[in-house]
Formats: C-alpha cells, sequence, structure tokens
C-alpha cells in the first residue's frame, strides 16, 4: 500500500493495514503490567465475601506484621480523610430533565466500603506490600466482623416493600426511572387489529477483556503531582474523579493510559480502585501497582445487561405497527454508576429503524445486592434491538405472514430523512435520524444470505429430518455523541508530525486511522504522522472511547486541527514567498504556489521559519506550527444495519450450529474498510457469546456462582463462524468527516438475529425463545416441554 498523499490519492476509505499490530503481535506492546518502576510496590484488595452486611469491626493487626506490609488501609481511613464518594457518571441533559424529568437518586459508592458493604466483592481494605505474593497473603490475616443483613437479588422483587434498602436515604430500591414517550400509545393499541403481549428476559454479562482492568500509581515529587498509568477507557474523566474525590487540583494529576488489551465498555467507568490507589499514592508517596485478578474481575468489574421487558404492541391487518408500550427493569447491582446512560439507550433505541407511530416505554433501574451493571459493547442497545427484532418476528407468526416482509414494510424510507423519531436523545436533542436507506440495506442483507433460495429449501430440510433457520435482524446505532474531544499537531523543524488526541485506544486501531485523517488533511505520507494518545498532558480536555465516539468526534477534531495547522503553514510561506494564501497549495508536505511547483516550503522548513528566535520581523504569528482544536457535535449521528443467520439446531442436544452470518451495515463514510470489517467481526464474536454461552448467575444468597471461566462460558474462535461484512455508505452531515460510529455495531443485533434463526429452524414445534442466553439446555427444554404437552 502506498503510503504517500497526493491530490488524487487519499488514504480515507483505504483498507491500510493497522500500523500498530506488528509492535502488539511481537511483544513490543507497552501495557500497564510491562512497566518497571524502582521500589515498586504492590497492593491486594481485600473484599467483602458477604452480599449484604455491615461491617463491625476490622482488625488489621496480624496483618500488618507480616514482613514487607508497607501499609493497610480500609474504608474509615479514607472516610477520615475526607475521601468522597464517587460521583455519578452521567448528567441528565436538559431536554431530557424538562420532558422525562427522571428521578435518579444520588450515588454513594466508596473507594473502600465504610460501615456497609452491599455485594459481594466489594472492596473493604487495601494491603500495599512489596510483592503482590505477600499484599495476597496479608489478605488473609485481616479479620473483619460483620453482621449479615437481608438480601435482594432479583429485580422482580427489588422494588418490593418487604425488600431489604441498600439506601435507607433512598426510601426504596429505585435507582431511576422515567417514561420515555411519543405519540398515544393507549388510543394505538385501541384502534389495533391485533395485540401481542410479550415478556422477554436479558441475560447478565461480563466483560471480559484479555488485559484486566489495572492501576499504577507514582507520587513525582519534584512537580508534586500524582501520575497514574491505567488501563481505562477515559483518561480525562479520570483525572476529574481523582480531583473531586480527593480535593486535589486537576493540574497536580497526569493519567497517561498505555497499550490497552480490550475495554470493551466496562473500562469506561470510574472504580473505586482508581481512586484508592490515588488515595494511597498520595499518602505514602511511593510508586504503587494493581492488576485485577480474573476472579477479581468477575465480581468487581461492573457486569452488563440484566433487563426484564414486558411488551404490548398493536397491529394492523396489513402487518403495520401502530404501537408499543415496553415496561422494562434493568438490575443495576449495588451501584447505578452510569446515571440514566444505559436504561436511556434502551429505551430510546427500542423501535430502531421501524416507523412507530406511538411508543412508550417505562423503565425502572432497581438496586439489588449484585456487582454494580453498566455498559458492555452496545450498552443498552442490544436489549433494544433484541425486544425489537423479536417482536417483529412474534407478529409475522401471529399474522403467517414472512418475518421478512413484516419487517421490510414497517422500516423508515429513504425519503423521510431526516427522520424525526418523535423521541429525545440522552443528551437531550430530538432524535432525528440523518441519513441511511434502510431498506436498501436490508435487500442487500437477503441478498448475501441468499434468501429467496433459502424459503424454498426449508421445507425440504424439514422433511430430511433437519431444523434449519433463518433469522434477521436490523438495527440503528446512535453514535458519535458530544462531549468535546480534542486533537493537537505539532510539526518540528525536520517535518516530524504528530498528532496527539485525547481519546484512548483499546484495539480500535486508531493509530492507523488518526493517522489517515491527519494525513490526508495535512497532505502529506502518512508515514510521517506519529499518533500520541491517551495521556492528559497532551491535550486538556477530553472524554474518552466509549459510545462508537471517537471517529467521529476525536477524528472531526483531527480534522479542525490539521486545517489549523496548514492555514498557519500557508500564512508563514505566503509572507515568505510574498504571494497570496488563495495561490498556495499543499501536496506531499508541501506548500507551493500553484503554477510554479518548484516555489514552495516543506513543512519542516515553514516549522523552522516558525521558531520564536527565526519568525520574521514584524510579522503576526505565534511560534511553532501547531494547533489544538476540539469538535463538538451538534447532535448524534445514526449508523444503522442489517444481521442475518442460517443455524441449524440439534434437537437432540439444543446446540446449534450458526452455517452462514451476513452483516450488511452503514457507517457513514468508512475510514479504513479493513479496520471496519475487524470491528464489525469482533462485536458479531462477542455478541455469539453474549447470546448463546455466557450467563452471570447468583444465587439467592447473592453469591456468585460463575467465577471463573469453567462456569462463564466464552465463545473461541472455533465456535466463530464465517462472518461478511458489507459496507453501505451514507455520509452524515453532521460532522466535517461524513463519518458515523460503528466500533459497537456488531455486537447489537446477534441476540435477536439468533433467536429468530433458532425459532424459525423449530417451526415445527412452535415454540418461543423470549430468553437468553440461548442455552442447549434451554432450547433442549423449550422442545421437550412442547413435546410433552
Ligand atoms: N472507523 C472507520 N470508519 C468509520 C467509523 C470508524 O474506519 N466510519 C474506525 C475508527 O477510526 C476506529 C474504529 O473504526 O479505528 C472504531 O471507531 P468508532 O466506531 O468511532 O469507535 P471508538 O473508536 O470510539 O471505539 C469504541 C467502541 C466501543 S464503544 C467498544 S465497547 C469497543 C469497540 O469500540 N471496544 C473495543 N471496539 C473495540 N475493539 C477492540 N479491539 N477493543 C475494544 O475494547
Amino acid at each position: 500500500m502506498n503510503t504517500v498523499a497526493s491530490k488524487e490519492k487519499s488514504f480515507i476509505g483505504k483498507s491500510i493495514q493497522r500500523r500498530e499490530d506488528h509492535r502488539l503481535l511481537t511483544g513490543e506492546g507497552q501495557y500497564l503490567d510491562d512497566m518497571k518502576f524502582q521500589n515498586l510496590h504492590h497492593v491486594a484488595f481485600f473484599r467483602s465475601p458477604h452480599a449484604h452486611a455491615e461491617i463491625k469491626d476490622i482488625n488489621i493487626e496480624y496483618a500488618n506484621q507480616l514482613d514487607g506490609v508497607k501499609a493497610i488501609f480500609t474504608g474509615e481511613d479514607l472516610y477520615k480523610a475526607n475521601v468522597d464518594c464517587l460521583p455519578l457518571m452521567s448528567q441528565v441533559y436538559s431536554g431530557v430533565k424538562e420532558r422525562e424529568n427522571p428521578e435518579v437518586k444520588p450515588q454513594f459508592q466508596r473507594a473502600l466500603a465504610y460501615e456497609r458493604v452491599r455485594h459481594v466483592g466489594e472492596a473493604i481494605a487495601a494491603v500495599v506490600a512489596s510483592s503482590r505474593a505477600v499484599a495476597e497473603d496479608a489478605l488473609d490475616l485481616i479479620e473483619v466482623e460483620y453482621e449479615k443483613l437481608n438480601v435482594v437479588v432479583d429485580p422482580k422483587n427489588a422494588l418490593d416493600k418487604s425488600s431489604p434498602l441498600l439506601f435507607e436515604e433512598w426510601g426504596d430500591n429505585s435507582a431511576v426511572s422515567y417514561t420515555v414517550q411519543a405519540g398515544n400509545v393507549n388510543q394505538a393499541i385501541k384502534n389495533a387489529d391485533y395485540v401481542l403481549k410479550e415478556s422477554f428476559k436479558v441475560n447478565r454479562q461480563s466483560g471480559n477483556p484479555i488485559e484486566t482492568r489495572g492501576v499504577l500509581v507514582n507520587w513525582d515529587y519534584r512537580l508534586n503531582s500524582l501520575s497514574m498509568w491505567s488501563s481505562t477507557q477515559m483518561p480525562h474523566r479520570l483525572q476529574k474523579f481523582i480531583s473531586d474525590c480527593l480535593h486535589l487540583p486537576e493540574n497536580q494529576i497526569h493519567v497517561i493510559v498505555p497499550d490497552v488489551g480490550g475495554g470493551f465498555g466496562p473500562k469506561a467507568l470510574i472504580y473505586p480502585e482508581e481512586i484508592a490507589m490515588a488515595y494511597m499514592a498520595q499518602t505514602l508517596k511511593i510508586p504503587m501497582k494493581w492488576v485485577e485478578d480474573r476472579l477479581e474481575h468477575m465480581m468487581s468489574t461492573a457486569h452488563s445487561r440484566d433487563q426484564l421487558h414486558e411488551i404490548e404492541v398493536g397491529v394492523g391487518r396489513d402487518g403495520m405497527i401502530l404501537g408499543l408500550r415496553d415496561k422494562f427493569l434493568l438490575d443495576t447491582g449495588a451501584y447505578n454508576l452510569y446515571g440514566i446512560n444505559t436504561s436511556y439507550n434502551t429505551a430510546s433505541h427500542l423501535p430502531g429503524p421501524y416507523r412507530i407511530p406511538s411508543y412508550e416505554c417505562e423503565a425502572k433501574v432497581v438496586a439489588t445486592n449484585k456487582v454494580p451493571c453498566s455498559q458492555y459493547r452496545g450498552a443498552g442497545r442490544p436489549e433494544a434491538v433484541y425486544i425489537m427484532d423479536r417482536v417483529i418476528d412474534l407478529i409475522a407468526r401471529e399474522l403467517n405472514e414472512d418475518p421478512a416482509e413484516i419487517r421490510y414494510k414497517n422500516l423508515i424510507h429513504a425519503e423521510e430523512m431526516p427522520y424525526d423519531t418523535g423521541r429525545l436523545y440522552k443528551d437531550g436533542q430530538p432524535m432525528i435520524y440523518d441519513t441511511g436507506d434502510y431498506q436498501d440495506c436490508f435487500r442487500k442483507a437477503l441478498e448475501e444470505i441468499k434468501y429467496s433460495e433459502y424459503k424454498k429449501l426449508q421445507p425440504e430440510y424439514w422433511h430430511q429430518g433437519r431444523y434449519i433457520g433463518l433469522g434477521l435482524s436490523s438495527y440503528i446505532e446512535g453514535t458519535g455523541q458530544g462531549p468535546h474531544e480534542g486533537c493537537q499537531i505539532i510539526i518540528d523543524s525536520y517535518g516530524d508530525i504528530v498528532c496527539m488526541l485525547s481519546t484512548a485506544s483499546q484495539g480500535q486501531g486508531h493509530e492507523t486511522t488518526w493517522a489517515q485523517i491527519c494525513a490526508d488533511h495535512l497532505g502529506v505520507n502518512m508515514d510521517q504522522v506519529r499518533v500520541i494518545s491517551g495521556d492528559t498532558n497532551i491535550v486538556q480536555y477530553g472524554s474518552g472511547t466509549y459510545g462508537s465516539r471517537s471517529a467521529v468526534v476525536g477524528g472531526s477534531a483531527i480534522s479542525l486541527a490539521a486545517k489549523r495547522v496548514s492555514d498557519k503553514a500557508k500564512k508563514m510561506a505566503s509572507h515568505l514567498l510574498k504571494v497570496s494564501e488563495q495561490d498556495l497549495e499543499i501536496e506531499n508536505g508541501r506548500v507551493f504556489v500553484g503554477e510554479i511547483p518548484d516555489r514552495g516550503y516543506s513543512y519542516g522548513e515553514l516549522a523552522q521559519w516558525l521558531q520564536p528566535n527565526k519568525i520574521p520581523y514584524g510579522m503576526d504569528i505565534e511560534p511553532g506550527l501547531k494547533a489544538e482544536e476540539y469538535f463538538l457535535p451538534e447532535t448524534t449521528t445514526y449508523s444503522n444495519g442489517v444481521h442475518a443467520a442460517i443455524v441449524e439446531v440439534d434437537i437432540e442436544t439444543g446446540f446449534f450450529d450458526i452455517l452462514n452470518y451476513v452483516v450488511v451495515h452503514d457507517a457513514g463514510k468508512i475510514i479504513n474498510p479493513v479496520i471496519a470489517d475487524g470491528q464489525t467481526l469482533g462485536g458479531v464474536a462477542q455478541g455469539i457469546g453474549g447470546t448463546i454461552y455466557e450467563e452471570i448467575v447468583y444465587d439467592e444468597k447473592g453469591q456468585l456462582l460463575t467465577g471463573t471461566y469453567m462456569d462463564y462460558l466464552l465463545p473461541t474462535a472455533s465456535e466463530i463462524p464465517n462472518i461478511s461484512s458489507t459496507h453501505m455508505e451514507s455520509p452524515s452531515p453532521r460532522n466535517p468527516l461524513g463519518v458515523k460510529g460503528l466500533g459497537e455495531s456488531g455486537a447489537i443485533s446477534p441476540p435477536a438475529c439468533l433467536s429468530n434463526a433458532v425459532e424459525d429452524a423449530l417451526q415445527p414445534f412452535q415454540i418461543k425463545l423470549n430468553k437468553l442466553p440461548l442455552s442447549p439446555q434451554y432450547i433442549w427444554e423449550m422442545i421437550h416441554q412442547r413435546e410433552k404437552n
């Protein structure tokens, strides 16, 4: 691949191999655990064995006497030191506040639990020692006296008057509640020819990046400031949280994100351990490290999904949906970390790409004695799409129609774009889909999966005793929302270009795609651009890599910063060449007079002229060929897509194989198709895992039963079929690049698509699969229950 820019050539849109991969695949990655420090100490956390208990007493005397133990901190120490509770992650934006006025209870999560523990695995104390082994040995010597409290585990009981309360201050276990409304759903259902009522359950899942969470902290005596390396998805948010909890100025906190082995959403939260580590480093002023082990990951890193839905849908005789009412419970566990965020993603995305004139969704987020439950790739959207696309199949079944027909006729038409859904997005802005041809995308997916051919063959398969089925699912995804991300570009006198971003990468290929955008906008060779990101000292403000937003928000910030740098280069060149800036062009890293290419300067030469001692006398220009710019999207961009799968079910065992999996999606202008493919395939693989294998299970006492990979099943490569991915491109007018996000999209449709496929295969048994995961046991039981009746 030629990586030299010219007028005709653009890097954006080309399948350029990920430049970071060689480093990462040959052991040259720099992950948190690779970092070396003199006098490095190690931390282990003492965690609650109970789901709900009062802490009566903590005895650290014996643990403190162990050789190698430097210090032990308890919740009481931090409480007395005035370390504040972690703030809520997201605010309720004004539009939503005025229209839906959600009730959001305050957040009381502490860096180390004080007086009360509310889930198994909650950190109570931290040991700082010469090695992790010593720190863990010391944990065994800590004695805690508890008074056990009643627990609430089942979200269905959480709001009962008789349920124990997690926070007396709240008065009940409702963390968040609100209703999203558009149109008159009562009337729509009254007028309908058919009314469908169904319940659905979405399983609780865990994120499971290869690299677990980790934190390394050091106190810098010279700068009198704290440095923290964290595998977080949100360096600037982490900086602000530490500042808020410890009352330490933001300028005295430097957060750096090294290479990260996956985040997938759970690392887009700020955790108690990060705050505790910051406090301990500030107190002891020595470097120390904590890397979560896998059991800790399962019992202390946020879970996700875990929703129960009750829907009522009114449908006309022609199969058109007239109104849909949904009531759902999201089990947020012991602490509601992200306010309305995940539940609102579900509530606002549920109607998806379908035209639903009347819609009402009552969301209740309830607290239980489990690990906090927040976001994981898709963050509330896979749940929404699962409900909606199951509903479409169930309507088709009720009317004895083809699900593809019902889906197609209910899809929003291209001529209706921009399409106002009548709802608000969580940013408080009207939810108006920007661009996309949903029906065309759908037709393309039917073509790719050979729908008509399959339809003809299916009866024959049944005749042969084979249970083969096809499932479809169509989604939209709100991507690229604010707040700002920033980019700073600096070109030095060698012409070396550094493109610095406020976002951090966890494996999304940012080093490559940011270089593509930067090179195109500066008119340079891509290899000249070095990309640095995830460091609060290089760009002052930023939010993080989540919500498939980095390409839209960070990418656009690059284009703005590059424009300012090239404008500045032109200004300098125009002064030196004594021509107007309008007569100058930029190509291959040179600014030159359009008609006389030999008359010009390279970026490096211009950067030399922009050094403080070289700027021509009297010229009104700041030193340095550099710029820092921030981009704030006016509102969200909406990606869309269709998944189609063919499965074969073994009715003796309940297992099923995925014979074919097709994705057709539209994320606006694609920066790098091969990276977009990788993102899609990775997302689908995680979606398949969450649909078939993965489920976090608790017993009635709130004990985690799935703390290891013997109990919590993850798919391996052999369970993932070949997945084809086709891009359609409807550029968004809402950002300078025309892009929409795609990092989560692959994970959004598999639950719906595979459930529909398995149910289709099992048509002869007339069963309904309204629960996830689609484990062999569940499928087998459903078949056999049917056979018994
Ligand atoms: N891209 C593109 N063309 C577009 C949009 C995006 O080529 N039209 C490229 C981007 O330049 C970027 C990648 O695709 O390299 C993903 O971009 P984007 O959709 O903006 O998503 P983010 O970069 O913000 O990444 C977040 C998203 C989320 S929310 C989760 S969860 C997730 C995901 O990305 N976690 C991941 N993908 C992941 N991939 C890896 N390897 N590891 C994770 O933890």
